[in-house]
């Protein structure tokens, strides 16, 4: 029996139950606890909510702020009816690293913060008593871990991190956890890859299992059979597919069966699109139809909740981006809670899901530093080659988990990284083709550039199947009066792009500027909305003279919290929403274009 990752999923053979609610909580600030022997129970403990960030909900700095190790607890019964089966958890994630404790016995451990950790408790559990689940979490930055920062320790003993990126570092159980009931014999995982043809689709399918007999079928969205085939690797066949279309998504279920002697033993089901990626030239095919990317760099953020997980937060931030008639978005900096996903699906929205590799150029303020030719030889440090093993696997875990979704088009391998050394090709051309060898539907992979990867720089362009840029220029570059300069510059680096022929789409993963609600000017200065708006006019003339741009995704979506400093106002204020998800004046500017583009 392995940890599958598949998303819980019930019916006749499989259970889950959501254990979301209080927990107990604990700060552990001298790394006492495994000592102590706290994974049999912590004492002195507060309540604290999961799924939650616990920042927020604190009125101290010195709590919101908090470095180092910090424990949760619950205890919980096994349900009635589930005995004879294997019985797992399942956290959405574990930020940013954990280990899982169940009855006193250590049950499985996990590096990095944004991705699902599963474990079987079947031996630990005790199944007509209370049981008693024990976290130990660390949310400590290093340059061997994703994302990348370092952490400072005050004269006082008191730890801060500081990030090398511009979120807040929110931490803790911050996605939903379920105790699911699997069968002994069961289905693990499932993959499948779509081809197109005249008027038929073929899903090439793979299914992970323990011995038996698969069957595999396909229902319509009223339910009825449209495919149906055997094996544990094979084709089904659809005559005449309805494709899942942008913005005009429509889905399919799967139904995987295990049979053992004649008799169904599991039985997993899913949604599924019948859509294909490409990208031919400089264009990004969906189904061989161009389709040109509105949208967003987003973040999970919110007041209170930081990154915790909620369905309200997904569903309002859907309606918004569907107010703006957008079709896309980047899981800026990380891989989100897997319901992003299933909701984008459901909404015919494209993803470019991206792994946690942010901060790899130390700086403290990438976002300027990443426009001034700062270079700091982040490759070339002894860091690296745990760094590198971590990396790989978090792409590996991204790509398992995600694979599935319609609305995942393309993988991100990182945001603004150092990309001008020889030292960084070598190193991405292993995570490149870690991603290409672990996807089965071979999507596109990509990394978002910041401004020191130019035409004649950067070194790790050319492992990229569509090429992102990141661009600040009249915001970090020439902002306020200088921003004539500004647009001669971009103009000049497009020139020199268009220059080397690549042949290949570009898509600009972030432009944007600050501003706040309250600041109206004319004429416009920068932080003002009527600053934003000129901003993005300038941008949108220059993407409209390069047939290769192919797709423009604002930064950011929302206002979202971030580290103090003194170019952070309450966080970082480029928001095309404000934090409480209401429009500034640029949200009606991007409807505008967006309806006609
Ligand atoms: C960037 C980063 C992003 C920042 C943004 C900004 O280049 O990729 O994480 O938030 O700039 O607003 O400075």
């Amino acid at each position: 029996m392995t940890n599958s990752v598949l998303y819980p999923c019930d019916n006749r053979f499989r259970s889950s139950k959501l254990l979301n609610g209080i927990w107990k909580f604990k700060f552990d600030p001298n790394s006492v606890g495994e000592s102590e022997n706290w994974q049999l129970g912590l004492t002195d403990t507060i309540d604290m909510p999961v799924p939650g960030s616990f920042s927020d909900l604190f009125t101290t700095s010195k709590e919101r702020d908090y470095v180092g190790d910090f424990w949760y607890e619950r205890d919980f019964y096994m349900p009635k009816g589930w005995d004879g089966q294997n019985l797992l958890i399942r956290f959405g994630s574990l930020t940013h690293r954990a280990v899982v404790y169940c009855n006193g016995i250590k049950i499985t451990s996990h590096e990095g913060g944004f991705l699902p950790v599963v474990a079987d408790i079947s031996g630990a559990i005790k199944p007509n008593e209370k049981n008693r689940l024990v976290v130990k979490l660390n949310n400590e930055l290093s340059e061997e871990t994703l994302p990348v920062g370092t952490t400072r320790t005050l004269k006082s003993g008191r730890k801060i991190s500081l990030p090398y990126f511009d979120f807040y570092n929110y931490s803790g159980i911050q996605r939903n956890v379920w105790l699911l009931s699997i069968p002994v014999n069961s289905i693990q995982n499932y993959s499948t890859n779509i081809k197109l043809y005249e008027d038929y689709a073929n899903i090439d399918y793979k299914v992970e299992s323990d011995i038996g007999d698969i069957n595999v079928e396909l229902f319509d969205e009223r339910g009825h059979k449209v495919s149906s085939t055997k094996g544990n690797n094979g084709v089904l066949k659809v005559h005449n597919p309805n494709l899942w279309k942008v913005r005009n998504a429509y889905l399919y279920t799967i139904r995987i069966s295990l049979v053992k002697d004649n008799e169904v033993v599991d039985q997993y089901e899913n949604k599924l699109g019948i859509r294909t990626v490409q990208v031919k030239d400089s264009q990004i095919l969906i189904n061989g139809e161009p389709v040109y990317l509105k949208g967003f760099g987003k973040h999970e953020d919110f007041d209170i909740l930081g990154k915790s997980f909620n369905w309200s937060i997904v569903k309002r931030d859907f309606e918004c981006m569907k107010w703006t008639n957008a079709n896309c978005f980047r899981t800026s900096h990380y891989p989100y809670a897997e319901e992003w996903y299933q909701m984008a699906d459901e909404e015919g929205f494209l993803i470019i899901d991206e792994v946690p590799a942010v901060g790899m150029m130390r700086s403290f303020q990438n976002f300027v530093d990443a426009g001034k030719g700062k270079y700091t030889r982040f490759f070339e440090t002894s860091t690296i080659p745990q760094l590198k093993e971590n990396h790989i696997e978090q792409v590996r875990e991204m790509i398992n988990r995600d694979k599935n979704h319609p609305s995942v088009f393309a993988w991100s391998m990182f945001n603004e990284s150092e990309t001008t050394s020889d030292a960084a090709f070598s190193y991405f051309k292993d995570i490149f083709e870690v991603a290409r060898n672990t996807d089965p539907q071979s999507r596109p992979c990509t990394g978002a550039l910041e401004k020191n990867s130019q035409p004649d720089t950067c070194k790790v362009y050319p492992l990229c199947d569509f090429i992102c840029l990141n661009r600040y220029y009249g915001w970090y570059i020439d902002g306020g009066e200088a921003v004539e300069d500004a647009e001669d510059k971009f103009i000049d680096e497009m020139e020199k792009w268009k220059d080397k022929s690549l042949n290949k789409p570009f898509i600009f993963t972030e432009f944007g500027t600050d501003n706040l609600v309250s600041e109206h000017k004319l004429p416009s200065i920068m932080w003002s909305q009527e600053y934003q708006n000129e901003y993005l006019k300038m941008y949108f003339e220059i993407f409209d003279k390069y047939s290769f741009v192919q797709g423009e995704l604002v930064w950011n979506f929302a206002d979202f919290q971030t580290s103090q400093g003194i170019r952070r106002v309450d966080g970082n204020r480029k928001g095309i929403f404000t934090r409480e998800r209401q429009p500034k004046d640029a949200a009606f500017l991007l409807k505008k274009r967006w309806e006609n583009k």
